[in-house]
């Protein structure tokens, strides 16, 4: 089975979508078979790969609710579950039938990632899903980790191969190892946006 996971392009977005990777490797899926999709709820994609959607940390597009309606009608068939923390969910859902109202957990917890982990559990990526919530807040410390992720993004935000690497690196451990090569990676993106400040 192919999935298409389409995910906040910020730390929460990335957390989210990593928890839930872990969470399809764990069930056996293959890296190879998890299409990775960046997007915004004013910018989503045409057109997804996979047999399987599923959508994290997207809000609906309240300023134009058609975009998010034209988006779900592609997907809807394929959707297996969209998990989201912000407001404004309410109309929108008025107009959907149950079976497809059913596949949305809409939560409101301070990050997305709060809400997927409680639907993965997977307790050694806790600390990620702290770093989300403070990033997504902008209150609170974010860890040295959570840091490197949100100054990678930060560095290059039309980027989306330093996203990437996020995901990836958190999936394998999120590990501080110059092994690893989303961990350089994203150290060689953090590098930059210090640079640039100075
Ligand atoms: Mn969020």
């Amino acid at each position: 089975m192919k999935f298409s996971i389409v995910t906040h392009g910020d730390v929460d977005g990335v957390v989210s979508s990593a928890l839930y990777i872990a969470k399809l490797i764990r069930e056996g899926i293959k890296r190879d078979d998890i299409q990775l999709v960046f997007a915004q709820p004013f910018q989503l994609p045409d057109e997804l790969k996979g047999e399987a959607v599923v959508v994290l940390d997207i809000a609906v597009n309240n300023a134009d609710q058609s975009l998010t309606e034209v988006f779900l009608k592609k997907i809807k068939d394929r959707l297996v579950v969209w998990i989201d923390h912000h407001e404004g969910w309410v109309e929108f859902f008025k107009k959907l039938p149950e079976s497809v109202k059913d596949k949305f957990i809409i939560s409101n917890d301070p990050a997305a990632a709060q809400t997927v982990y409680a639907l993965t559990g997977l307790t050694d990526m806790h600390s990620f899903v702290e770093d989300a919530i403070a990033a997504d807040t902008r209150s609170g410390k974010m860890s040295e980790k959570g840091k490197l992720i949100d100054e990678a993004i930060k560095s290059d935000p039309n980027d989306d191969f330093t996203r990437l690497a996020a995901v990836w690196w958190i999936v394998g451990g999120g590990k501080e190892d110059i092994e690893d090569e989303n961990y350089v990676k994203l150290r060689e993106a953090q590098k930059k946006i210090c640079r640039d400040k100075s």
